[in-house]
């Protein structure tokens, strides 16, 4: 299998954790953001990343690319059991995906992606609106969602990794979720984090960017 995207995207590691925790083998291959090869956009017609490569089959759209491998792989399952909790499962993962990302992101690009990446300048007005505007209900949310202990479900699931994905974006900054603020949230993200199928993903997403980030 083939995993297409910049891994640092916080759909493209989502995948990477879902194949990960399904031990499936796969290789990943750098495409950034709106590439407009011919290639890339007869996979994907959005222009987005990710792209999952399974053999002849192709398929863009992180989530739909992971209820893809749980429905064709559904040996260590991502998604809980019963209609209800899986509803709630994908609503998790569509709340981590659209404004928390949206937001989320915002920190990322302007305190990472533009200084280190770009050479451009921070915003930091949109920083500050950021972490003191737009974040704080979104975790207020997810303060009121996640357990004390343990994950989402029981078992780890994709829901976990969604909602989590965009805060790893925010931490390549100072940026921590305040356990003061958020104790269970911020303890929650720090439990994902130590997942072995998130440290393996990410411990690759960090050499991949080391290696941008130093030219080779
Ligand atoms: N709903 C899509 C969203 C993917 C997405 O927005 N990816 C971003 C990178 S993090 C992208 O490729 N943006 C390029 C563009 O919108 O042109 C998914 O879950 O895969």
């Amino acid at each position: 299998m083939k995993l297409i995207g910049i891994p640092a995207s916080p759909f493209v590691r989502k995948v990477g954790v879902v194949l990960t925790v399904k031990a499936l083998e796969y290789d990943s291959e750098v495409v950034m953001p709106g590439d407009t090869s011919p290639e890339f956009r007869a996979m994907s017609p959005l222009g987005k990343i990710p792209v999952l490569v399974d053999g002849e089959f192709y398929i863009a759209d992180s989530s739909v690319i992971c209820e893809y491998l749980e429905e064709k792989y559904p040996e260590h399952p991502v998604m809980p059991e019963g209609a209800e909790q899986r509803a709630r499962a994908r609503f998790l993962e569509e709340y981590g995906d659209s404004k928390l990302i949206e937001n989320a992101s915002i920190i990322f690009r302007e305190k990472f992606v533009n200084p280190v990446m770009m050479g451009q300048d921070t915003n930091l007005e949109r920083v500050a609106e950021a972490e003191n505007e737009l974040l704080p209900p979104l975790l207020d949310y997810l303060e009121s969602q996640v357990p004390p202990e343990g994950y989402l479900f029981g078992n780890f699931t994709t829901a976990d990794i969604s909602i989590t994905s965009p805060i790893f974006n925010a931490e390549y900054t100072d940026y921590r979720v305040d356990p003061a603020r958020w104790p269970k949230f911020a303890a929650f993200v720090q439990r994902v984090a130590e997942h072995p199928a998130v440290i393996k993903v990410r411990d690759a997403e960090q050499q991949v960017m080391s290696s941008m980030a130093s030219g080779n």
